[in-house]
């Protein structure tokens, strides 16, 4: 799935379709701010050649960031950066056992050597790994630069609005 007909520049990755009640909230953010997106379900464990594959091929095919969420053994993110010199942002998901914790230092705790940017456990990770990914862009695309400085400023004008917690 691409978001748009233009060529996908971000690469949305989870681990399993059970991810995607968390990972649907960067391809959302990607929505709401006009970036070319596709969603992918590439798992580390179950499909480790379509990892590769995937991380090899991303770069020549237009994508120019992955946002790779994972649960548990959350390997993907970090393989995936083993793979291409994409910048990848990882995201923790939610696990029923530890509660992202597992997640969430799978993802962070690379060696040096081989970066992945690790995001929150959950859905802001997803929603913020969403903006740092049209951030990326946005240093050479003005358009996603003006989108990102409207979803800034309705976001601040909506605090502001709205000064008592209680209404
Ligand atoms: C990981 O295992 C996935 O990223 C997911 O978060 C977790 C559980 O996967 P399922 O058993 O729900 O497919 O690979």
């Amino acid at each position: 799935m691409t978001s748009t007909a233009e060529p996908a520049r971000v690469g949305v990755v989870m681990g399993s379709r059970s991810d995607w009640e968390t990972m649907e909230h960067a391809a959302s953010v990607l929505d709401a701010l006009g970036v070319p997106h596709e969603v992918r379900v590439v798992s580390a464990h179950r499909t480790p050649d379509l990892l590769f594959r995937y991380a090899e091929e991303a770069a020549a095919r237009g994508i120019q960031v992955i946002v790779a969420g994972a649960g548990g053994a959350a390997h993907l993110p970090g393989m995936l950066a083993a793979k291409t010199r994409l910048p990848v942002f990882g995201v923790p998901v939610q696990s029923k056992a530890l509660n992202g914790m597992d997640s969430l230092l799978s993802i962070a705790q690379m060696p040096a050597g081989i970066p992945v940017g690790t995001l929150a456990i959950g859905r802001a990770g997803a929603v913020n790994a969403g903006l740092l990914a049209a951030a990326v862009l946005a240093l050479h695309d003005p358009a996603i630069a003006q989108a990102l400085d409207a979803y800034r400023a309705r976001q601040t004008q909506s605090v502001l609005e709205q000064p008592d917690p209680r209404a």
